[in-house]
């Protein structure tokens, strides 16, 4: 493999490197995929995103510059072996970060954000969530057992006791019959990937229902299709673009204040001229120029 040249560029577009106090951004790596039982891949991609952070300018897609942009990278959190019991020490390190900072988590399969969103109920009371992924993760037991990533969601809300309610899935295209039971069943906002590619109401209706509040989202990065992110666990077809991807969390987050993102599902072994890995990042920058310039 042609490997990139990265000779002179820094990583995060060079705007990393603050103390954690002041910084505006915190960033944290999980190298974990015990959890995944179609294809391993996903431990590798912290390693892959930060590499790589040093091609992305620290500009939005709409000129505006990130300049000002306090980060810190707080390195890899060890989840051990398994998530089951490995969640709770790396949820202690997240949940001692500033409240003040937006936290990029970067996974690590999906069963990583039982960890991140344990830390962020901590964080922040309010939380609620915008779970951006082409499975809704909420299976009682899946794949052979209760910690595997199609029961993701479900596990992260038993410990985090954060109310489904409060949780809007949006891309959805595979599903168990058990989870839109659940969906049902606990009130949740499901929006699909195809009424996502449709026109823009979907998106302001995610909007309407997360206006006001602190927000995180839980990106899979299988809700883009595979033409764009076939680097993943488990690829589904009929996903979004990556443009309908940034269009969607543009116009969806509009009200909300943005208190987190976590990247996932991301699989280096799998990805073809690392065009995944790209385009996680240009999800996490644009993700940040909408937390920079919202605050300001
Ligand atoms: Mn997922």
């Amino acid at each position: 493999m042609t490997e990139m040249n990265l000779a002179g560029l820094r990583p995060w577009g060079g705007l990393a490197g603050n103390p954690l106090n002041a910084a505006d951004i915190v960033i944290a790596g999980i190298p974990y995929d015990g959890s995944a039982v179609y294809r391993k891949g996903a431990a590798l991609a912290p390693m892959r995103i930060r590499d790589l952070s040093a091609v992305m300018p620290p500009v939005t897609e709409d000129g505006r510059p990130l300049d000002g942009l306090k980060v810190h990278d707080l390195g890899d959190l060890d989840a051990g072996a398994e998530i089951e019991s490995g969640w709770s020490k790396v949820a202690e390190s997240l949940a001692a970060v500033p409240s003040s900072a937006l936290l990029t988590v970067l996974g690590g399969d999906h069963c990583t954000a039982i960890a991140t969103l344990a830390a962020q109920a901590r964080r922040h009371p309010d939380l609620a969530v915008l779970w951006v992924d082409a499975h809704p993760d909420l299976c009682e037991f899946s794949r052979g057992g209760k910690w595997t990533c199609g029961c993701a969601m479900r596990r992260a809300l038993e410990i985090s006791s954060i109310g489904p309610a409060r949780v809007v899935i949006a891309g959805g295209r595979d599903y168990d019959p058990e989870e839109l039971e659940f969906i049902r069943a606990r009130g949740m906002l499901l929006v699909s990937a195809s009424e996502l590619a449709g026109d823009s109401g979907s998106a302001r209706m995610v909007a309407d229902a997360l206006e006001g509040k602190s927000l995180h989202v839980s990106f899979d990065i299988d809700v883009l299709d595979p033409a764009f992110a076939p680097g993943t666990e488990i690829p589904s077809g009929g996903g979004l673009s990556t443009r309908q991807a940034l269009d969607f969390l543009r116009i969806a987050t509009a009200g909300s204040k943005l208190v987190g993102i976590d990247m996932v599902e991301v699989s280096p072994p799998f990805d073809h001229g690392d065009i995944t890995t790209l385009a996680a990042l240009k999800m996490i920058f644009e993700f940040w120029g909408l937390f920079w310039h919202g605050k300001r």
